[in-house]
């Protein structure tokens, strides 16, 4: 059984990551969205909202579940026994980041692998961070995240 985990911080998801979870889901047995903890930023949701509004998200994948830690990522594999990691990439200032987690990854545990997939042209752009920052200004966000994130979105800036 091919596991594979998708972290992320996801705060919130947008149409990216939700592409790149379905894309993941017909390529492995099983994909596990893991909502984790980025040092370098903020967040605007806490750990179960976003996981609340990723099982939202994607209720229609049978085969993708969501979960949240807080510790390293390998620890966190090691416990799920998956060895694939799968990471979406955007462009080029994506890589940088991508790849020295990807290669610090590897050098704590030999057995796993990181498997980018590539964006769609149409979501190169977004972030959560972009989203938010449009949202704060009272811009539409409807083609960036689904219905209940948007909500959510509006619900937290008081929108
Ligand atoms: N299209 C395609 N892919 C996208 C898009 C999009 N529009 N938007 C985001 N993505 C990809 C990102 O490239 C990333 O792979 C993934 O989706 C999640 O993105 P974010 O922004 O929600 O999450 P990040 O990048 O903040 O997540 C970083 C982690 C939390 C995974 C990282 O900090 C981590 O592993 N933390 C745990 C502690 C740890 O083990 N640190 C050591 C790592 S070397």
């Amino acid at each position: 059984m091919k596991i594979a985990v998708y972290p992320g911080s996801f705060d919130p998801v947008t149409k990216g990551h939700l592409d790149i979870i379905e894309r993941a889901s017909k390529l492995f047995d099983h994909v596990i969205v893991t909502v984790m903890f980025n040092q370098s930023k903020s967040p605007m949701f806490s750990p179960d909202e976003r996981m609340d509004l990723l099982k939202k998200t994607t209720v229609h994948l049978p085969n993708v579940s969501v979960d949240k830690h807080m510790g390293l990522l390998i620890d966190y594999l090691k416990v799920k026994e998956a060895r694939i990691l799968v990471k979406g990439l955007r462009a080029i200032s994506d890589f940088e980041s991508e790849f020295q987690m990807a290669s610090v990854n590897q050098k704590l545990c030999k057995e796993i692998e990181t498997v980018f997939i590539m964006t769609r042209t149409e979501y190169m752009y977004l972030s959560s961070s972009i989203v938010k920052e449009v949202a704060s200004f009272d811009g539409d966000i409807s083609d960036f995240v689904t219905e209940e994130v948007k909500d959510a979105i509006f619900q937290k800036i008081g929108g």
